[in-house]
């Protein structure tokens, strides 16, 4: 069995938003965060999931802890985190992977080489071959995957987490894959990005594998991609409707869920915004 939503704990970067909603965070919820509401947003109760994390690498630190409290605490739960190819400069990547390996800790570091890091290609972001052969360093197994291959992804995906509930410690494996996209909404690929390189990795585009596989197995076709669709673009409005009507945060808010016991200044600056609204 691969990860269980109900007792593993998922630790995303910012490109899991599929993965988040599959380990149980709701739409709504997701879709309050990018609009920066804060009640709205707060992850429910019991769903495993850490917040989004955009500070590169920032995350891999905390699953490493999450991962080696769960196993003091003789829980047999694993922590299943994500990474890019150039999250692995980070510091915080060698950290949290060798405190990995020490500790034995049930985790997973799953990193997607998209091939870039906005603009820095691979190439320049390490002289090794290959990102899966650093975890030989941090004392554990690291494995090399066809991104663009769903099976096998999930093949090597839920062996890890096998291996890591097993109490045989960490895996890094590296997806490798392409980034068919601009990296974000101020970015323009064009100005750095070799267009045939693009359209060869366009020739392997995994979605496109993915469907023709089901097609041959007679589990796909265009009426069921069409009806897919509509239904998803209903639960992503209804979603998107929800987060809009939920309210915006107030100044006051600032001060909430920061710290379980605040300290002076913070009640002082608290007591003094609260004194100038009335
Ligand atoms: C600590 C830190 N430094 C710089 C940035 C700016 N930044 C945002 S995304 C990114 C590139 C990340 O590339 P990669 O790790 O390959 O992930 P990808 O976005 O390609 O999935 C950078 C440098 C940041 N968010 N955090
Ligand atoms: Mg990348």
């Amino acid at each position: 069995m691969g990860v269980d939503p109900a007792r593993d704990w998922m630790v995303p970067q910012y490109r899991e938003l599929m993965a988040t909603v599959h380990h149980g965070l709701p739409l709504e919820v997701i879709s309050a965060q990018y609009l920066g509401k804060i009640g709205p947003a707060r992850i429910p109760d019991g769903v495993k999931v850490l917040p989004t994390q955009v500070s590169i690498a920032a995350q891999l630190p905390h699953a490493t802890g999450l991962a080696w409290g769960l196993r003091l605490r003789g829980e047999d739960a694993v922590v299943l985190t994500y990474i890019g190819d150039g999250g692995s400069s980070e510091g915080d990547f060698h950290e949290a992977l060798n405190l990995a390996g020490v500790t034995n800790a049930p985790v997973i570091f799953f990193m997607s080489n998209n091939q870039w890091a906005i603009s820095t290609s691979r190439r320049v972001q390490s002289a090794t071959t290959s990102f899966a052969l650093r975890a030989a360093g941090y004392g554990f197994e690291g494995v090399e995957v066809d991104g663009n291959d769903v099976m096998a992804v999930y093949d090597v995906v839920v062996s890890a987490v096998e291996k890591a509930r097993a109490g045989d410690g960490p895996t890094l494996i590296e997806a490798v894959t392409y980034r068919m996209s601009f990296h974000n909404t101020t970015d323009n690929p064009a100005r750095y990005r070799d267009p045939v390189e693009y359209e060869e990795a366009r020739g392997r585009d995994p979605i496109e594998r993915v469907q023709k596989y089901l097609a041959s197995l007679g589990l796909w076709d265009q009426d069921r991609e069409a009806n897919l669709t509509v239904e998803l673009r209903g639960e992503i409005d209804s979603a998107l409707e929800a987060a809009f009507a939920a309210p915006l945060p107030t100044p006051r808010d600032l001060f909430d869920n920061i710290y379980e016991d605040p300290p002076d200044r913070v009640l002082r600056q608290r007591a003094q915004l609260l004194d100038g609204q009335q």
